[in-house]
């Protein structure tokens, strides 16, 4: 008896989105660890925080494949590509990843539509909204750094932006309170 209930297509799918998340981790944890390097640790916290959502976001996907009886394909990451050369840098980086993740859910939402599959149509919905939330963030943060003086930026511009970014909440646990239990 069939108890797989994605399509094959689906199923590639989620799981090609599976890696896409873990890709966007690798990238927050490397934009990570180039802010840390350059002294702003506030920035690095938000971002290695930021590594952890994503990171949960490829859980969500990968349970999801698991829950509908589908077959999980854990796959290479790919590398997170070149250090941003300045803060802007990192910010438009930030930016365009978003938008591209955001593109990628959308091609499996269409999918789940023409197939009418309804739950995987209902569980994206989730991602639907996590990356305008996200890109939202994303261009906040990005104007922020244009106020502040672009890829010029001073340093005490970007050291205000520093402190406030050590304190933005979000949903990840803190770099420093990540857990085996407490991912
Ligand atoms: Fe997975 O939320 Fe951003 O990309």
């Amino acid at each position: 008896m069939e108890t797989n209930r994605l399509s094959k297509t689906i199923e590639a799918a989620l799981n090609a989105q599976m890696t896409n998340e873990a890709h966007n981790a690798q990238i927050y944890l490397a934009y990570a660890s180039w802010a840390d390097s350059r002294g702003y640790d506030g920035i690095a916290n938000f971002l290695f925080r930021h590594a952890n959502e994503e990171r949960n976001h490829m859980m969500k996907f990968l349970e999801y494949i698991l829950k509908r009886g589908g077959k999980v394909v854990v796959a290479p990451i790919p590398g997170p590509g070149e250090d941003p050369v300045s803060m802007q840098d990192c910010f438009e980086k930030v930016f365009k990843y978003e938008v591209e993740n955001t593109t990628n859910i959308y091609e499996i939402v269409n999918i789940s539509m023409a197939e009418k599959d309804w739950a995987t149509w209902n569980f994206l919905q989730w991602f639907v909204k996590e990356q305008t939330e996200e890109e939202t963030l994303a261009l906040g943060l990005l104007d922020k750094i244009k106020i502040a003086g672009g890829a010029a930026a001073k340093d005490d511009a970007l050291y205000s932006l520093n402190q406030e970014l050590a304190k933005t909440p979000d949903d990840a646990t803190l770099a420093q309170d990540v857990t085996v239990e407490n991912p």
